[in-house]
């Protein structure tokens, strides 16, 4: 498998819990601004043009970050990342997926990036912010005292929160009145496979030259 990503995007989910998982992967770096990858067109590979996309072993392209979370927590039934496909565990999951990319994901596209929904001014980052902000509310609620989202145990729910507390970070929002949110990127943060994946890509593309 070969996952297509830009630094710090959402394809950092797919990366961590690939790293989690153990399962055999690549990497391609895709760079946003100019849409290519090693010199070569990235719409070719992925013609929503944005990232995540993996690359499966007999050539197929899976995108939507959601979906190739299930799909890599499936891969490894033993680590319990998503529970049995039916099973009430699972559907909690697909709940939690279903949420962050929804209701999340989408809302928190910075923007700073060029044709995102608002643009790159302070009045745009507030409205982010009065979007954003009652959703992790909601999260750091249902969260409470627990380490992680489903069953209290690492699963590929968290890995997808985490892209957006690390986002909330990133774009100087802080963590006021979220406090086990903040407790749940803490912990994160000291998983390994997550400082591999956070050290191995570096600088988010936004902040880069
Ligand atoms: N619906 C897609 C959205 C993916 C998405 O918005 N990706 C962003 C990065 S987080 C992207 O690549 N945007 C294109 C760009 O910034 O040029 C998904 O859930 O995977």
């Amino acid at each position: 498998m070969k996952l297509f990503y830009a630094s710090g995007a959402s394809s950092l989910a797919v990366h961590i819990l690939l790293e989690e998982s153990s399962l055999k992967y690549g990497l391609e770096k895709v760079n946003l601004d100019t849409k290519t990858w090693n010199n070569s067109d990235y719409n070719l590979i992925n013609s929503k043009s944005y990232v995540p996309a993996l690359e499966l072993d007999n050539g197929e392209i899976l995108t939507e970050c959601a979906v190739i979370l299930e799909y890599v927590a499936h891969k490894v039934p033993a680590q319990n990342l998503i529970g049995e496909y039916g099973s009430t565990t699972y559907w909690q999951q697909r709940t939690w997926l279903n949420y962050i990319a929804t209701e999340l994901h989408k809302n928190f596209i910075s923007p700073f990036r060029a044709g995102n929904w608002l643009p790159n001014t302070a009045e745009s980052k507030e409205l982010v912010y009065k979007r954003v902000f009652p959703r992790l509310k909601f999260i750091d609620k249902q969260l409470g005292q627990k380490e992680y989202l489903v069953n209290n145990r690492f699963s590929v729910s968290d890995t997808y929160l985490f892209v957006m507390t690390n986002w909330l970070q990133r774009l100087e929002y802080g963590f006021d009145d979220l406090e086990n949110l903040q407790r749940f990127d803490t912990n994160m943060r000291k998983r390994f496979a997550v400082q591999n994946v956070l050290q191995q890509e570096g600088k988010p593309h936004s902040l880069q030259e």
